[in-house]
Formats: structure tokens, sequence, C-alpha cells
């Protein structure tokens, strides 16, 4: 999921202003493995999952440092992969926003997201060590006809909005089969799942897969797993409403495949952890509800 987002608003997420969309759609980064990893490291005994679990307790854990190291790294290494346009965002909107922090003398300092871009000039680098991720590609099943004959039934896209209280599987149309290496370059095809709502206070995750067996689905080294939703639980819980948007540019050349897709979206019990190579089992009690899925063709 670090690897395969080949544009800034897929990795980073899309544009977060003053008096607009309040939850536009996390980043790839943002959902797995970030908050992922918060999850998984928080306490299912804590009424809140703290420390990790919960935004306003998960800085009391030690580990919470050494997982911020880690996105920060994988953010840098995101920067050297060739192909797509894995850069920095140059909106001046986002390079001006500014933090205060207190300095080692406890004096407030005040920081632009511009300033600390470049970890070179914030003095330090990443040891250059093999990277196993980066050459692992997902394997697709090849399913092929099989995953056409499934015993669940289809729900029409009509039927949206839906509570996710049990696997959803729907077909999307898409709005071209084939496109030029050109087009593929300047724009991925992406997978937007539009009106999440949820409660911010609870974990919250959902699995995507395209075009598999419903029965039983592709684990996250599969190609036919496309990504997952996912929220960390806040303290002062209200209902939220955002959007999942999956670049699945690569996954339909490695698939396909035809004008639609058949989309399974499953309330996921399973834990998985993308980019870390982890995986572990916990249980979750979300039901989200969701508007609308759609394929589109978009430079987001
Ligand atoms: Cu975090």
């Amino acid at each position: 999921m670090v690897s395969g987002a080949a544009k800034p608003t897929l990795f980073f997420g899309k544009p977060y202003r003053a008096g607009e969309d309040s939850s536009p759609g996390a980043g790839t980064i943002e959902t797995t493995p970030h908050n992922n990893i918060h999850r998984w490291t928080g306490d299912p005994t804590q009424e809140n999952t703290e420390d990790m679990g919960n935004f306003y307790s998960a800085a009391r854990d030690p580990i919470f440092f050494c997982h911020h190291s880690n996105v920060d790294r994988m953010w840098t290494i995101w920067k050297t992969i060739p192909g797509g346009t894995r850069r920095d965002i140059s909106d001046r909107d986002w390079l001006n926003s500014e933090f205060i922090f207190y300095n080692e003398n406890a004096e407030l300092v005040r920081c632009k997201v511009r300033d600390c871009l470049d970890n070179r000039r914030l003095r330090y680098t990443y040891q250059n060590v093999e990277i196993p991720w980066l050459k692992s590609k997902p394997i697709p099943r090849r399913l092929g006809k099989k995953a056409a004959e499934t015993k669940t039934a289809l729900t029409p896209i009509t039927a949206f909005p839906l509570v996710l209280d049990k696997t959803i599987v729907t077909v999307v149309s898409r709005p071209k089969k084939s496109r030029s290496r050109k087009e593929k370059e300047e724009e991925d095809e992406v997978l937007v799942i539009e009106g999440i709502e949820y409660d911010n206070g609870k974990f919250e995750k959902f699995d995507v897969f395209i075009n598999d067996d419903v029965e039983m689905p592709s684990k996250p080294e599969n190609t036919e797993f496309a990504g997952s939703f996912v929220n960390v639980s806040h303290k002062h819980a209200k209902k939220s409403k955002t959007r999942l948007i999956l670049g699945i540019t690569e996954l339909l050349v490695i698939l396909l495949s035809s004008l639609a897709l058949r989309l399974s979206l499953l309330k996921s019990d399973d834990y998985q952890v993308l980019g870390y190579c982890y995986y572990w089992a916990t249980t979750c009690a979300c039901a989200p509800t969701i508007d609308n899925v759609n394929g589109s063709c978009t430079n987001h």
C-alpha cells in the first residue's frame, strides 16, 4: 500500500482545508499501514484500546515514536520509487501550514511543513538497508471463471446506501476498458467508495477485493486485495463521513479484464497489516454505512 500509491493524493490523501469537506479521504500511508499499527499495538482489554489504539493516549506508548519514525521513513522511501509522480505536494497552502512545538529548552517554536520535507536538512538520514517489501509484488490468484461463480448474491449498485454488516458483492462498471500507457502514467484508475459513515470513537475496518473468491477472500499478498478502510478511535467520538479512494491501475493490468469489476466489501475481523508483512487476527464490531461505490478515472 505504500509502494502502490503512485500519485501524491493517493499516498497523502486529499486536500483538507478550513471551511471545506472535513474528511475528504485519507491516503494509503495513513490508513494502511499507519492506522493498522495503531490498532495492532493498542490494548484490546482497555476501554478505549489505550494506549496506541486511541489518538489521545497513543504517545504514552514508546512504540509510538518508533512507529511514526517508520512512517516518516516509508515516506522518504516512497519518494525514491520509480514511476508515477511520487513527490511531495506543491500546494502552497500545505507547504505553508504551521505547527507549534516545544523545543528542548521548553520554548515554543513554529515549524512550517515546507521546512520538514527534506530529512537531510533536519540532519538525519536513513540507513541504506535491504527493503524486502519494495520488491514484493502482489500475486494474482487468477480465479478466472471461478471468481464469477459465487454463491453470494450480487447487490445492485442502486441498493446503496447499505450497512456493512455482512460481505457486500457488487458490480462496478469501468469508464474505459483499455487505456494507453501514457494515459495510465498520467491518470490512475481509482475505485471510490463514497459516503462511508462511521463512529469515530470506534475502530472501524473493512477490506475491498476485486474479482475475488467471496467465500475465501484473498490475503494482502494477492493482487485481488485492493485495500482497506481503517479508522483509529478518537476519544471524543462523533459520527464521521468520508470516502475511500484506492488506486487500482496496476491491479487491473494484472487481473484484467472487462468493463465491469466485481467488487466485494468485507467487514473485516482479520487484521491485515500491510507493508510490514505481518498478519494478525482480532475482532471488531464495526458496521459502517456506505452510500455509493463507483469506478472512475481521474487524477486523484
Ligand atoms: Cu499515528
